[in-house]
């Protein structure tokens, strides 16, 4: 049971009757009574699919909760099918003009709202899978540089509502130029490929490895400072230098040079202050003779 359903509808029969009927579903249920519980449950379990009332009564409407889960990031992906009393079609054309995926009309046939749930949450699946690949670098398997980019603004954005502390070390291989013109391009791959198990066992769980590209990799430590990841950076180009895998394949030996930023170091916080941040304390390693790390 790894899919979640939210309903969101006034009427707690509904919630009842669906939650019986879909239990061969193998779904999680949450409910919410009102859009603002909805609103807030949508956003804090992130479900699979939204069955979603359209009057909530009260005057609520669940038309205008529907807009403001697709203008809101985090939910605006998780399908929505509307379940209500109205079957005229200039409900049905604006349920589907906000983006609703699908629109069934109560009372319901139970075997058929399942199937159009089942589809939903199939096509959510699907959806989910695309999503995870194309985040992913096909030389690693670690995450690239599109899922950095939309991560770092999010962790950005928690460290601005927090203040808390978010730190970058962005790694890159020493003179890797000659490993691939003296060994051969695929050797060269085969570093990379080894460098991103070096960098995925350095990190902690909740750290983030990337490589943004070529040979450039990013660890993401987040409410993390710079003093605490020093030792961090230490134990990474320690972990390159004596990785038994890169010394098999370059027998003159691995290094990197590695440069660290946070957040608390910055004056005006944002994502391309800290990149930037990072990258110059990486040239710095780079110029002050490599196989070092600067913060
Ligand atoms: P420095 O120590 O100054 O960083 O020198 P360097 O030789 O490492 O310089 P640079 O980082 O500019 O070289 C990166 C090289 O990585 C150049 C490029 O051809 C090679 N490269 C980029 N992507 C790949 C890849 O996917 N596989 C392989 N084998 N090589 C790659």
């Amino acid at each position: 049971m790894n899919q979640t359903v939210l309903i969101i509808d006034d009427s707690p029969d509904i919630h009842r009757i669906i939650e019986v009927r879909g239990r061969d579903l193998d779904v999680r249920f949450v409910s919410a009574l009102d859009a603002e519980e909805g609103f807030a449950l949508a956003a804090s379990e992130r479900p699979d699919l939204i069955l979603l009332d359209v009057d909530l009564g009260e005057g609520t409407s669940g038309f205008d909760l529907c807009e403001r889960l697709k203008s809101t990031p985090v939910v605006r992906d998780v399908p929505v099918i509307f379940l209500t009393g109205e079957g005229q079609s200039d409900s049905k054309i604006r349920a589907f003009d906000i983006g609703a995926v699908d629109y069934v009309v109560k009372p319901f046939n139970h075997g058929e709202l399942l199937a159009r749930m089942r589809s939903a949450l199939r096509t959510k699946h699907l959806v989910d899978m695309l999503a995870e690949c194309a985040n992913l670098d096909g030389l690693t398997g670690l995450r690239n540089r599109r899922y950095f980019d939309e991560r770092l603004a999010q962790e950005v954005e928690t460290v601005r509502r927090h203040d808390c502390a978010l730190t970058l070390i962005i790694m890159d291989i020493d003179k890797f130029k000659t490993i691939n013109d003296t060994l051969g391009h695929p050797r060269g791959d085969q570093v990379i490929q080894a460098l991103g198990q070096v960098i995925q066992r350095v990190g902690r769980m909740t750290d983030i490895p990337c490589r943004l590209g070529g040979d450039e990799f990013v660890l993401m430590l987040p409410q993390t400072d710079t003093p605490a990841v020093e030792v961090v950076a230490e134990r990474l180009c320690e972990a390159v230098r004596s990785d038994e895998t890169l010394n098999r394949l370059v027998p003159n030996g691995v290094t990197c040079s590695v440069g660290l930023a946070s957040t608390s170091m910055l004056e005006d916080l944002s994502a391309d202050a800290l990149i930037e941040a990072a990258d110059q304390a990486l040239y710095a390693s780079k110029r002050g003779g490599r196989d070092r790390w600067t913060a």
